[in-house]
């Protein structure tokens, strides 16, 4: 844990988040700034930057982000949902502390 950073505080318990999903190395809650009707981050607990520092140090973990995804969009009952980890700043990722969006409720378009 790094106490600088938001998500690990999160994780800790010390900043509160509300918490829809969470397992032995994941926890999820809802975004405070939703963009859809049903928008989730599932995050490690342990810290690392972004995904791709994730699947490189846990790669167990990083599939476990997904697996809870799917868990998140059948308990909130999606038909479809959209998955997406913003990597790096020109990505638009501004909480560097790797998390995957679940973003449902609503037909979506394509490019985002
Ligand atoms: P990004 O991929 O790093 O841009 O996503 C960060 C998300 O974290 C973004 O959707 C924010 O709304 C969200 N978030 C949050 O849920 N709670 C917070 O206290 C803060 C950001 I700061």
């Amino acid at each position: 844990m790094t106490t600088d950073c938001l998500f690990c505080r999160i994780v800790a318990g010390d900043i509160p988040a509300t918490v829809v999903h969470e397992t032995a190395t994941t926890l999820a809650f809802r975004d405070i700034n939703p963009v859809a009707p049903t928008h989730v981050l599932v995050v490690p607990r342990s810290h690392y930057e972004n995904a791709a520092a994730l699947a490189a140090g846990e790669p167990a973990t990083a599939a476990d982000l997904l697996t809870s995804a799917s868990a998140i969009a059948e308990a909130e009952g999606l038909d479809g949902y959209r998955l997406v980890f913003n990597t790096g700043a020109d990505a638009g990722q501004t909480v560097f502390h790797a998390h995957l969006h679940v973003i449902g409720g609503t037909t979506m378009g394509w490019p985002a």
